[in-house]
């Protein structure tokens, strides 16, 4: 373990000073300046005693030293240990596991592997650690992905896509999704779901990530792929976007649908996630399933609750309808916050 201050600690306290040296590099590992400074001074008047100092009432007596500093000072004389100092690492790797995942591309458990290699701050995983190019971009871009989007910026990424697919095809139809769509103020990405009428979802994909994409790449408005997905039934594009006259980078999310799935889609990616969790509990209740393509039933499942096959469409295109085949009276988006 690594100490900042001075070890090699001889004498009548030594496992005293070795304990509270750890909790003073702890609170400057947190930035409490304040404590980190009574623990220094405490351990340097603690050093120059030349006998031991095993009670409270002994540690008082010594310049430098305060009364909370003395109780624990007794408390590893009695213990060997410092009880207060095993939260301080729980808090200290908590923190750590805070920051990393606060990073685009971060999760738990790349979080976890960081942390277990000793990486604590942003600068370390920069210096130190082996990033994926998601994560190189997710730290270069922490602040920006980190702050919030205001409301009016995220209508004109909305609408500088917009006015690129509608150069690209007759009948598209952008809905601003997410926390929007349920009247946020701000938004913490923008999510774009985009159709079609008529439109098979290949003819879809194929405008948008062959077409539209690159233009918007081009232009500098797109300014990072982060990742896609692709299905039969539907499309994922991730990635960031920064408007003309701005050097910040925001996460843009464009997800593609047929329009037979939009109103299921619409009711998925409004949200927010505990109101579509409720929602699904309701579906599975009723003996349907509710997903982001649609609701069925007559979902058959074998006893260990195994799905066997995706039963009958019930509804997919109307949002409306979706909530009255639940039997659930219509909620407004600015009402689905659970
Ligand atoms: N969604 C979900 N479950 C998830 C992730 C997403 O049900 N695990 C749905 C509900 C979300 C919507 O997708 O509202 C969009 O996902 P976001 O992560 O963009 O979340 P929001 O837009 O709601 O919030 P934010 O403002 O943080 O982007
Ligand atoms: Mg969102
Ligand atoms: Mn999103």
């Amino acid at each position: 373990h690594k100490h900042t201050g001075k070890s090699g600690d001889q004498g009548p306290n030594a496992h005293t000073l070795v304990v509270l040296q750890e909790l003073a590099d702890h609170y400057d590992q947190i930035r409490d300046q304040w404590r980190c400074k009574s623990y220094r001074q405490a351990i340097s008047a603690l050093r120059k005693q030349t006998t031991k100092i095993s009670t409270k009432e002994a540690a008082m007596r010594v310049y430098g030293i305060g009364s909370s500093i003395a109780e624990k000072i007794e408390e590893i004389v009695r213990t060997t240990h410092l009880r207060k100092l095993d939260f301080a690492k729980l808090d200290e790797r908590q923190q750590i596991l805070n920051r990393f995942m606060k990073i685009y591309g971060v999760g738990l458990h790349a979080a976890e592997n960081f942390a277990s290699a000793g990486y604590k701050t942003i600068d370390d995983l920069l210096q130190k650690a082996e990033l994926t190019d998601n994560q190189r971009i997710g730290i270069d871009h922490y602040d920006d992905f980190n702050s919030r989007v205001p409301r009016a910026e995220v209508e004109k990424h909305a609408g500088i896509v917009k006015k690129a697919l509608k150069g690209l095809g007759k009948n598209y139809i952008v809905n601003t999704m997410g926390s929007y769509r349920r009247g946020a103020q701000d938004s913490g990405d923008i999510d774009l779901l985009i159709t079609k009428p008529g439109a098979s979802i290949d003819e879809i994909r194929t405008t948008v990530m062959d077409r539209l994409v690159p233009l918007l790449t081009k232009h500098k408005f797109l300014v990072a792929a982060l990742a896609q997905t692709s299905q039969a039934d539907g499309t994922k594009w991730h990635g960031a976007s920064c408007l003309p006259d701005s050097s910040t980078w925001r996460r843009i999310d464009l997800l593609l649908v047929p329009e037979e799935e939009l109103g299921a889609a619409l009711l998925y990616f409004t949200g927010n996630d505990i109101f579509n969790r409720s929602m699904r509990l309701l579906a599975s209740k009723k003996g349907m399933r509710l997903n982001q393509r649609g609701l069925y039933k007559d979902v058959l499942r074998d006893y260990g609750r195994e799905k066997l096959s995706e039963g009958t469409l019930v509804e997919g295109k109307d949002e409306r309808k979706i909530f009255e085949a639940l039997g659930v009276p219509w909620r407004p988006p600015e009402h689905r916050i659970c």
